[in-house]
């Protein structure tokens, strides 16, 4: 089976394990966080192949981050970068029901990244190529190697998926609009969240009328995340919603990421619309009920726990 193939920067996380201020926190765990990464476990996680390409440091992060992702059954293909670090983020909950991030990647090496980086066979043999808005937002030559990436996939008849994934501390909005001009039209499915949207309009409107404005910039697929309020489809002109799974929260981070996954593996599957929403708000929920950006990603034979009527396993 032809792979997904994706590319972006993943950090070494440092997560403070108690509640309260980091400076009185006596120990941190470690783990590793990147929304390219965590979809391309989440997909590994429902079976489907996957490449996550990226650079990392010649340092003991980027060991860390090249084992964990291996571990999952991702293939990695990632240069290493001896002139710069791998990047890193600290997640501190500084309240029982809130997670301040903080980012500690500027110059990393991800960030130095070029087109020549890419495997373009990879991405011209893959079943689909995944970017997300944050590696635009590294630097000027990570977003013109996120455009190459595109550009080489729809060249090559290969599907394009976007997240817009906003990040408002590493970029300005008029460079995401410039960005977002240039990548839309190569999209073909898309994912933001309503608040995402809205930014990337430049307007607030329903979650339907943001789709079709997104629509109408190139895509032919848009699904618009609402968290704890479901999701919807615009595709082929018509709206498909789903209600979100009940859960209670433990970390929301990464809860995205794990939506597109099973959004993904569905379309992937040829599964309709209706099913790739089910899937995708389930694999959210489960994505939220671990600590960690993608450690709650479930299996397939998994889906069903979330069922109240089922609780117990045997
Ligand atoms: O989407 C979850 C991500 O926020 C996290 O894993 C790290 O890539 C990341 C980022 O830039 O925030």
């Amino acid at each position: 089976r032809r792979p997904v193939v994706t590319f972006g920067e993943t950090m070494m996380l440092l997560a403070t394990p108690t509640v309260g201020a980091l400076q009185h926190a006596e120990s941190m765990t470690v783990r590793i966080g990147g929304a390219e990464s965590n979809v391309a476990i989440g997909l590994q996680r429902l079976g489907v192949p996957t490449v996550w390409m990226s650079k990392l440091g010649a340092d003991s992060a980027g060991d860390l981050v090249e084992r964990e992702i291996r571990a999952e059954g991702v293939t990695v293909i990632a240069f290493r970068d001896a002139g710069a670090p791998t990047g890193l983020m600290l997640k501190e909950r500084r309240t029982p029901t809130s997670t301040r991030v903080s980012y500690y990647r500027a110059g990393s090496a991800a960030s130095r990244a070029t087109s020549a980086d890419l495997d373009e066979h990879v991405i011209r043999s893959a079943a689909l190529l995944h970017l997300t808005g944050i590696t635009p937002a590294l630097s000027a030559s990570a977003a013109e190697l996120a455009l190459h990436a595109a550009r080489t996939a729809k060249d090559a008849g290969v599907r394009v998926s976007f997240d817009l994934n906003y990040r408002s501390t590493l970029w300005s909005t008029d460079s995401a609009h410039e960005f977002y001009a240039a990548i839309l039209p190569l999209v073909d499915v898309l994912f933001a969240g309503d608040d995402e949207a809205a930014i990337a309009l430049g307007h607030t409107a329903e979650p339907a009328q943001l789709a079709r404005e997104l629509a109408g910039r190139g895509p032919s697929e848009v699904v618009i995340k609402l968290g704890s309020r479901g999701a919807l489809t615009l595709a082929h002109g018509e709206v498909t919603s789903c209600d979100a799974v009940r859960i209670d929260p433990v970390d929301t981070v990464g809860a995205g990421d794990a939506f597109v996954a099973g959004y993904l593996a569905e379309l992937l599957a040829g599964a309709p619309v209706v099913q790739r929403l089910d899937t995708a708000v389930a694999v959210g929920a489960f994505a939220c009920l671990s600590p960690g950006d993608w450690e709650g990603a479930p299996r397939r034979d998994e889906l069903h726990l979330l069922n109240p009527d089922d609780p117990v396993a045997r």
